[in-house]
């Protein structure tokens, strides 16, 4: 069975910036400004010999009627029904919030195994920081700098140990790219082709922020 990591928590926790490190890209858009990520998009990881895919999604936002923060909840409540392991993101500059606990009752309903994941520990002074986190019951908050990316080998190595046993490398196939103006309805084109709502489609011309990825097959049949 193949490993999917979602990188899952509410607005601006560094969501984007972890998976830019996990995946050795800047794919992922990061921004100081709260709710970039729309869709969520996929990249591959490796450590110590074991590869994976990382899902990056957008912020978790509970009981809000913003058009974008209710297509976002339905992009990550999917990426949460792919994933075998949640990496669960807060924030130790930020402390423990409210929307921080309604995550992780969301999360912990999912019966998913849920790492939890207290970012920004940019200095030895903020380890402590951390502590604060046990209040979710989650277990041992992981305390990394997704900017520096100290700790985050404690955090790699406790994922490894609950990983599936791996899929064969699957063989090369054709890459595509949907491309056009903006509104013309390539969202939706790709929605309709692989069958299942990849991609936030909003009347808002210029939705989509990151690129989409996705992997899928298409049956062909000719008859002459
Ligand atoms: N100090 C510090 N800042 C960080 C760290 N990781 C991310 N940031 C900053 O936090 C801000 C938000 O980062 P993103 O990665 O865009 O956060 P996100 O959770 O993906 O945000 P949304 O997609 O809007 O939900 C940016 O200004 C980042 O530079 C870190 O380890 N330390
Ligand atoms: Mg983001």
């Amino acid at each position: 069975m193949a490993n999917i990591v979602a990188i899952v928590g509410r607005p601006n926790v560094g969501k984007s910036t972890f998976f830019n490190r996990l995946t050795e890209s800047r794919k992922a858009i990061v921004d100081e400004s709260a709710g970039v990520t729309r869709d969520r998009h996929y990249g591959k990881a490796e450590w110590i010999g074991r590869t994976f895919s990382v899902i990056d999604t957008g912020g978790y936002v509970v009981g809000s009627d913003d058009i974008f923060e209710k297509e976002i909840r339905k992009q990550v409540d999917l990426a949460i029904d792919e994933a075998n392991i949640i990496l669960f993101v807060v924030d130790v500059a930020d402390g423990l919030t409210d929307l921080d606990k309604e995550v992780a009752n969301m999360l912990r309903k999912s019966g998913k195994k849920i790492f939890l994941v207290a970012n920004k520990v940019d200095s030895s002074a903020r380890i402590h920081d951390v502590n604060e986190f046990y209040a979710l019951g989650l277990g041992d908050p992981f305390g990394i700098s997704g900017m520096s990316g100290s700790g985050t080998g404690e955090l790699l190595d406790a994922m490894v140990e609950v990983f599936e046993p791996e899929d064969l490398d699957e063989p090369d196939v054709p890459r595509l790219a949907i491309i056009g103006q903006p509104n013309v309805g390539k969202s939706s084109l790709l929605n309709t082709l692989i069958g299942e709502e990849r991609s936030i489609v909003t009347p808002m011309a210029g939705t989509t922020r990151d690129t989409i990825y996705k992997r899928y097959i298409v049956s062909v049949s000719i008859s002459c």
